[in-house]
């Protein structure tokens, strides 16, 4: 078994630890010591269960004990696919506990996606909920295990049928093992994949908590706020910006919200008197309109993030007068950086802009497309380094050249301009993604599953700007043989297994593709000709 690791050079980590970003906090440790200091808190509400953070620590410590019953072994990977729900960190601090290292899959993935994360992190588990959404996981399951040969042991909570039942685990103290090095890898996140499929992300304990931790205060969480993950909280940013991480961390009540549905979340929010919550930029729009004639109280929420993609200023001016609340812009990425608005900031700024950086040792870089520097207050590509964004993925020796420069910052595809107070304007992207509401979905790997249709001779994939969604995706396809139906080809991308966000929403029939004097253009420059003759038409 390959180990995981995410390594700064000395002098970067000795400066982290010295300037007290990196204070040797585990997260076995931080949630131990919540429990002894306030066992009885709320830490997590969700459906009828009402957890103390005394509840939660020994939740946690029984699924522990369970997992290494199992056979699971210290270091081992296990796959993590579990919707909004207390469980969801029950499991998550019982891996923790056993030295287990959670890799976190959306309750939207299917199988290409989960057997593609179980190869690359040689899961030897996978947990998943018995059904959510009205979608059947230990059928997934099944499918899964078939194709990933190292995946020993499948958890189900609720009906396990063959497997393993999460219900069934027993306390067992004797089982566990001692606290994990602060420098260890703690989990492996996903990327949005810009190329091809989506890659590992190892975050450490030291890294990870300084981000949520600093999170939390930036965002004003104590142990009177009360946080409402709304997205999938495997996401990094209901995860930690400040997220569920950063609310236990500060002692705050969590509340997971099954489905970000303005109804269910007004009814909670009420409910639950959330203080604080995030949203992708249509979620918001969808609130917003909602709340006109909500009947519920949304007085408590005073903080409405909104981060995962471009909040237009046009939306966001109305935030505070449709939802009573303060707007914080959250921009980030599951490989490090996280910028906010800061709550105390002048409107021009929360609207107009993404945020500043977390922290002072947060690198950033403006440059064009050789790499120098553009002049301040002009666009360019962004890079970073920083005390927090990882300085490689796990097992991706080609992705790591191309995406961190030899001095290890981090590419993040990103254009941007910076204010001269220091903030970021997301500008557009260099890299040809399309961020869905938020998802990202490669353009690449969409193309990759259109080719393998025996009537598509060629595909380019790109993004569209739509009204709600932010961005749609479309397909432009030449055929070959008997030309299929849009519906057909929207039909054949769900056989193929994938998240339902890579389903093109869009598909155009062309003759041919542009190609130039000297033969064929590059991919990239195809997708901009074809995405600006689609403007151009429109
Ligand atoms: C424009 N683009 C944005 C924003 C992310 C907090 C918040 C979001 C994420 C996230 C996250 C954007 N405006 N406000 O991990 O901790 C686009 C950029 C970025 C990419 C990262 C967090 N906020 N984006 O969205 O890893 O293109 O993380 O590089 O999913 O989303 O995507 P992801």
């Amino acid at each position: 078994m390959s180990e995981v690791s995410q390594t700064w050079p000395e002098e970067f980590a000795r400066r982290y630890r010295d300037k007290g970003y990196w204070r040797g906090e585990t997260f076995p440790k931080m949630l131990r010591e919540r429990a002894a200091a306030f066992p009885d808190r709320i830490a997590v509400v969700g459906g009828d269960q009402r957890w103390s953070y005394g509840e939660l620590h020994a939740r946690a410590e029984t699924a522990a004990a369970g997992f290494l019953k199992l056979g699971l072994k210290p270091g081992e990977r296990v796959i993590v696919q579990i919707g909004n729900r207390p469980e969801f960190l029950s499991v998550v601090f019982g891996l923790f506990y056993a030295g287990l290292i959670p890799v976190y899959a959306l309750p939207a993935h299917r199988r290409t996606e989960i057997v593609h994360f179980a190869g690359k992190a040689e899961a030897a588990g996978y947990v998943v909920a018995d059904r959510g959404d009205g979608f059947d996981y230990r059928a997934l399951a099944r499918e899964v295990k078939a194709q990933a040969p190292r995946l020993r042991h499948v958890v189900v909570l609720g009906e396990a049928e063959e497997f393993a039942r999460f219900e069934d685990f027993a306390a067992d103290p004797s089982l566990l093992p001692g606290d994990p090095s602060p420098s260890d890898v703690a989990f492996l996140q996903i990327s949005g994949g810009s190329t091809g499929l989506s890659k590992l992300i190892p975050r450490t304990h030291d890294d990870y908590i300084y981000s949520f931790r600093a999170s939390a205060e930036i965002c004003g969480l104590d142990e009177n706020s009360v946080y409402m993950a709304a997205l999938p909280v495997a996401h990094n940013f209901p995860m930690s910006s400040p997220g569920v991480m950063g609310a236990l961390h500060a002692g705050s009540r969590i509340v997971m919200c099954p489905s970000p549905d303005a109804q269910m979340a007004f009814a909670l929010i009420a409910q639950e008197k959330v203080t604080i919550t995030g949203l992708v930029p249509p979620l918001a729009l969808l609130w917003m309109q909602a709340a006109a004639n909500a009947r519920h109280d949304l007085s408590s929420l005073k903080v409405l993030q909104v981060g995962g993609a471009k909040f237009m200023p046009e939306a966001a001016r109305r935030v505070r007068a449709a939802l009573g609340c303060r707007l914080q812009q959250v921009f980030g990425m599951a490989e490090g950086l996280v910028n906010y608005t800061r709550l105390d900031d002048p409107d021009e700024i929360v609207v107009e802009t993404q945020g500043r950086p977390i922290s002072p040792d947060d690198e950033v870089l403006i440059v064009d497309d050789e790499g120098n520097p553009v002049p301040e207050g002009e666009a360019g590509n962004l890079l970073t380094r920083g005390p927090y964004t990882i300085r490689a993925y796990h097992n991706e020796p080609g992705a790591n050249a191309r995406s961190f420069t030899g001095d290890g910052f981090y590419r993040t595809g990103d254009v941007v301009k910076r204010t001269p107070e220091g903030y970021l304007v997301v500008q557009g992207r260099a890299t040809d993604h399309i961020n869905r509401a938020g998802e990202k979905v490669s353009a690449e790997e969409i193309e990759d599953h259109l080719l393998a249709h025996p009537n598509v001779f060629d595909a380019a994939v790109v993004s569209i700007p739509d009204e709600f969604l932010g961005e749609r995706s479309c397909a432009f396809i030449i055929p070959q043989g008997e030309k299929p139906k849009g519906a057909a080809i929207k039909a054949w991308m769900r056989t193929r297994n994938v998240a339902e966000f890579k389903v093109p929403d869009q598909i155009l029939f062309v003759d041919a593709f542009e190609t130039t004097a000297v033969g064929k253009i590059s991919r990239k420059e195809l997708r901009a000709r074809l995405r600006q003759a689609f403007l151009d038409a429109e």
